[in-house]
């Protein structure tokens, strides 16, 4: 099996110090979050931005001022700015970190239920205008699949020229309106996609760690992070996002997976040099 791949979703935009004291708003906060994580193993940061009073957005300052953070720490770990934002941004506040040539991206392929009353909307005219803009960028996306019909709805684009070959997914399971986290589910997205692509999985709240088992052993990769889940385990709040890789960490060594280098995630995902080639 190829090596594995932990990103670490550091903060998310829902979650909020409230869930966990320690979810990272400051740029301080976020770089040292991102750079523990790094140091615990995570070789990708998926980036939610916040201001210094938790409040979301999608500013392309505070990207930069993030991201200059956390690289003048750890300059080798590939950062994925999240193109989702927050529930109910427009698509314009969504892009804007795309400017800032990042190697990854999120694009999220169909709108869905995020509990309550709120949607998280997607588009298709929305993903087709994410899409074209990353080819043009030559930003990999990390196209995020809340349900199987988003599966189908990339490989539609694919064919199309929205998306390029190789894709990379992550299937986020366990969201309240979205596909649940199992393992027949798990094997029903994986069994979906191209022989060519590689997925991660991302097992939302009290899922994370067992979604990360069946990652780790069916060949996929792993997100953890406080976006998808504050907990250890049942009212054990994480300390950090470090708190979470090295779990992962741990799993993967126990049945002998090795652990990815940011160099060896460039490799595996495809990163170096013009992707549009
Ligand atoms: N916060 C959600 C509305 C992404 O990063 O692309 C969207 C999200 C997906 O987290
Ligand atoms: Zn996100």
């Amino acid at each position: 099996m190829e090596k594995l791949i932990i990103t670490a979703a550091i903060c998310g935009a829902e979650v909020t110090k409230d869930h966990n004291p320690s979810v990272p708003y400051t740029v301080s906060e976020i770089a040292s979050e991102a750079y523990e994580a790094y140091k615990a193993g995570a070789s990708i940061i998926h980036l939610h931005v916040r201001e210094d009073d938790g409040t979301p957005t999608q500013s392309k300052d505070r990207f930069k001022a993030c991201i200059d953070a956390i690289k003048e720490k750890c300059d080798d770990v590939i950062i994925q700015p999240s193109t989702g934002g927050a529930v109910g941004m427009s698509d314009e506040e969504r892009l804007q970190p795309v400017y800032l040539n990042p190697e990854m991206a999120t694009l999220d392929c169909g709108t869905c239920n995020f509990g309550g009353d709120d949607i998280f909307v997607n588009t298709e005219n929305t993903i087709k205008n994410f899409g074209k803009q990353m080819i043009e960028l030559n930003i990999k996306p990390e196209i995020e699949v809340f349900d199987k019909g988003m599966i189908d709805m990339a490989l539609r684009l694919n064919k199309k020229g929205f998306i390029k070959d190789p894709m990379h997914f992550n299937f986020v399971m366990g969201v309240n309106g979205g596909i649940s986290a199992s393992l027949r589910d798990l094997a029903f997205m994986q069994s979906s996609i191209p022989s060519n692509a590689t997925f991660t999985v991302s097992g939302i709240g009290r899922h994370q760690f067992n979604m990360a088992a069946m990652a780790i052993s069916s060949g996929g990769h792993v997100r953890v992070g406080f976006e998808d889940n504050v907990y250890m385990s049942k009212g054990n709040p994480a300390s950090s996002n470090a708190d979470f890789v090295k779990r992962v960490v741990k799993m993967a060594n126990e049945i002998g997976r090795e652990i990815a280098t940011p160099a060896e995630a460039r490799k595996i995902l495809n990163l170096e040099g013009d992707l549009n080639e």
